[in-house]
């Protein structure tokens, strides 16, 4: 007699067979009183959750944030103070692709973490780009459309993603990061990680900075040709889950060092790029990175669907010492997520452990569908009361504010002629990619342009270049002329049409 549990109903009652429903002899009617075939088909009809709208196909793993470097002149947050060592949670992913979508499809990839801090969480929902396609969150639901799939024939669409950059000129600097090298990485493990906006750090002292997270691969910067992710879409949808996965197994934990860029409050009214403006970066010689630790991921999840699905970052889930910026894509943002969970996951997404902080929680939030969490009898359900309930702080209101006086919120070149939509996509191309890099960029982006039907769309095109370097533009005009013009689209980066 083997050792193996009793299978039981939900309730915990022992179940006769996973094999025969009840029915009325051997082959008549199934009887409905067989609750346990009902619970298990109803059970399978609920195991989904709607997959998050953007972000869908990712995996990820728990690890450790240590602070190596003191950085406390610049934040008071528990989590970065000297010999601090933080739980914390990652989670990789493709944007535009749906669940079972290729892993190497060229796309930005997410890196979302959650750091389980002493004074709650703490999410840092960033990608592997220092930069963003828009610059206000009103156009995002636009911008995700316009490089997911058309209504009716449900085929991605060439068309459609340049008709809305070549629209929308303050896309093209990641555009040009996402058409370059990095726009494939080899795997999750060797590519950077950045926090992209610009968030706010307060000290002790409550003095405040903008600060820049950039986390730096230990595993070294590496690409995947394009060639090679088209081989894999097909032969291994899940390289880059599989990756990390084996990897940690194996007990190769990746690692990343943080850095952070460092401007003092009063440089951003004056600086000469928008330091608000999520298509911009700073350069490193304006505002060098300061260290401040390493991240390790050391532990895969037990529990894809538990740990990584049900998985909530939200960029509201801030701790005290870092705080928001004017930033309009983070603000819209702070709103966004949260949203999110509540729809996709449920009310009470944060009591799911994978998302329930670390420290004590005394929140007045109450009930709702799946509570888990409670609080005791005598702890009274309203505030303000007189019973020794939760009290807030007055002394955090006011933090993380800022001083709206226009100046901050300015729009791109009203102060600086170079805070223009195309000038750091230039330097990208011209000073940061190496020659073999801009052949292998014109390659990819007369492959996308060349997928594009619409002759007034493909002229855009070509403009929109022309803006970012006039020999690009020049260049990708000649290669265009000697394309046929294409039978249909296609995925980003797999255009159906030859490259000549
Ligand atoms: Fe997201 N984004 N996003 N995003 N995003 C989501 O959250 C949204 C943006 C990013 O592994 C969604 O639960 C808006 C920038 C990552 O779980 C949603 C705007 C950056 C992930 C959402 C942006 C990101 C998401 C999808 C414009 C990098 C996956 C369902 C204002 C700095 C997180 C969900 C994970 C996921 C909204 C722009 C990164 C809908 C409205 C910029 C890594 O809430």
């Amino acid at each position: 007699m083997s050792h193996v549990p009793a299978t039981t109903t939900n309730s915990g009652a022992p179940v006769a067979s996973d094999a025969h429903s009840l029915s009325v002899g051997s082959d008549g009617p199934i009887a409905l009183h067989d609750h346990y075939l009902v619970e298990k088909l109803a059970q399978f009809n609920r195991e989904r959750v709607p997959e998050r709208v953007v972000h869908a196909k990712g995996g990820g793993a728990f690890g450790t944030f240590t602070v190596t470097n003191d950085v406390s002149a610049y934040t008071r947050a528990a989590l970065f103070q000297p010999g601090a060592v933080t739980e914390m949670l990652a989670r990789f992913s493709t944007v535009a692709g749906e669940q079972g979508s290729p892993d190497t499809w060229r796309d930005p990839r997410g890196f979302a973490l959650k750091f389980y801090t002493s004074e709650g969480n703490y999410d840092l929902v960033g990608n592997n780009t220092p930069v963003f396609f828009i610059r206000d969150g009103i156009k995002f639901p636009d911008f995700i459309r316009s490089q997911k799939r058309l209504p009716g024939s449900h085929l991605r669409d060439n068309d459609m993603q340049w008709d809305f950059w070549t629209l929308s000129p303050e896309s093209a600097h990641q555009v040009t990061w996402l058409m370059g090298d990095r726009g494939i990485p080899a795997t999750w493990r060797h590519m950077d990680g950045f926090g992209s906006h610009t968030y706010q750090w307060i000290n002790a002292a409550g003095e405040r900075f903008w600060v820049k997270y950039h986390f730096r691969t230990q595993q070294g910067v590496e690409n995947m040709p394009a060639d090679v992710a088209a081989q894999l879409a097909g032969s291994d949808a899940d390289h880059h889950i599989r990756d990390l996965h084996e990897h940690i197994e194996a007990g190769d934990f990746p690692r990343w060092t943080l850095s952070v860029q460092v401007m003092p409050y009063a440089d951003a009214a004056e600086y000469r790029f928008n330091p608000f403006d999520l298509t911009k970066v700073w350069p490193h010689g304006d505002y060098p990175l300061v260290e401040v630790g390493v991240m390790e991921l050391n532990r895969n999840p037990e529990n894809y669907f538990a740990q990584i699905e049900q998985a909530t970052f939200a960029p509201s889930n801030f701790v005290p010492g870092i705080a928001t910026s004017p930033d309009k894509m983070l603000l819209a943002r702070i709103f966004s997520y949260a949203d999110a969970h509540r729809y996709r996951v449920g009310t009470n997404h944060a009591q799911l452990p994978v998302n329930a902080p670390q420290s004590p929680v005394h929140s007045y939030s109450k009930d709702g569908a799946a509570r888990y969490h409670f609080e005791s009898a005598a702890t009274p359900v309203y505030a303000p009361n007189s019973l020794g309930g939760p009290a807030a702080d007055p002394a955090r209101a006011g933090e993380g504010g800022w001083e709206s006086d226009g100046a901050l919120v300015r729009s791109a070149s009203t102060l600086h002629p170079q805070d223009d939509d195309f000038g750091q996509a230039g330097t990208l191309y011209r000073e940061v990619f190496d020659d073999a890099a801009r052949d292998r960029f014109l390659e990819t982006i007369t492959g996308h342009v060349g997928g594009v039907r619409s002759a007034d769309i493909r002229e855009r095109a070509i403009q929109y270049w022309t803006h970012v370097d006039a020999g690009l533009g020049a260049a990708l005009r000649a290669r265009l002329a000697a394309v046929a013009a294409p039978v249909e689209t296609g995925e980003p980066g797999t255009a159906s049409v030859p490259v000549a």
